[in-house]
């Protein structure tokens, strides 16, 4: 096993890493049961709100991926697994003590979902309504990570990585850059790979895109990212004033989240409610 100092190494070469085992082989299948029923009993939800955002001209993920927008608020089944000792080691190692979590969706990326397009994410992707004007700084200010709920594989969608592209100061979210095409295949694509219960760790500049799943089983995963104290969270909480100022009045697109529910944050371990108490949906 890997130990934080090897994998933040790699994080840093390559831009992602997977750590195996987060969620326990005795816990991965209950977990898998429970989200794809949670997302199942939202898809109406979910394929209005992509729906929506694409009538208004944004860019959104890609066709064929049902979504559960904080899903944590619905079930907490995973939530023991979110502080896990090396996630969060490795989160500390780059961001320092106090980091939080900004985002916990559940994803389902059935047969034959659609290829996505190459982005970075938020705060680097510049389709959002809120993001760091490229060319950015070479710092990375959020972690992204996907937990394998299925085994990845090339042939079920596992993600389209480019290894080392997180050093690069643009991505093509903002459009084609020196040629590269932000919807074909790029000549050094990597795929993440993994069983159940892993979870692949990426610097949010990293580019990188949804694959399409060619299996005949559904692809299930959460995302869930990381950020230091000392990023501003706020526009991306629906709620907030920031939010309010740079989505809501200018109708943009945002990396957004809905706060989480008292109920929900009451259950979580004492440990996990450290990485989500500046999220707390606030009584009417
Ligand atoms: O689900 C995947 O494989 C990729 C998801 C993705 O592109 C993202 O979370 O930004």
């Amino acid at each position: 096993m890997a130990t934080v100092q090897e994998h933040v190494e790699r994080i840093h070469e390559r831009g992602y890493d997977v750590v195996a085992g987060v969620i326990p082989e005795d816990v991965v299948g209950d977990v898998l049961e429970e989200i794809v029923a949670v997302q199942a009993a939202h898809n109406a939800e979910s394929e209005a709100r992509q729906a929506a955002t694409r009538a208004k001209g944004h860019r959104i993920g890609a066709k064929g991926v049902g979504v559960r927008k904080q899903v944590i608020n619905d079930t907490q089944i995973f939530a023991p697994y979110l502080a896990d000792d090396t996630l969060v080691g490795i989160a500390e190692a780059f961001f320092g003590e106090y980091v939080r979590i900004s985002c916990t969706d559940a994803v389902v990326n059935h047969p034959g979902n659609e290829r996505g397009y190459w982005h970075a994410d938020w705060p680097y992707n510049q389709t959002n309504a809120s993001h760091i004007r490229a060319p950015y700084p070479d710092v990375m200010v959020h972690m992204s990570t996907i937990w394998m709920l299925t085994d990845f594989s090339a042939e079920n969608g596992g993600t389209f990585l480019r290894p080392g592209s997180h050093r690069q100061s643009v991505n093509p979210s903002m459009g084609e850059i020196d040629g590269f095409d932000p919807d074909g295949p790029a000549d050094d694509e990597e795929r993440a790979e993994g069983k159940a219960g892993s979870v692949l760790i990426y610097d949010s500049r990293l580019w990188h895109a949804v694959a399409p799943n060619e299996s005949d089983a559904d692809r299930v995963a959460l995302i869930v990212r990381y950020a230091p104290w000392w990023l501003n969270l706020n526009p991306s909480m629906v709620g907030a004033p920031e939010h309010t100022q740079m989505v809501v009045e200018t109708g943009g697109k945002n990396y957004e989240s809905v706060p989480i529910d008292q109920n929900a944050f009451d259950r979580l371990p004492e440990n996990v409610q450290s990485l989500y108490r500046h999220f707390v949906a606030q009584p009417d």
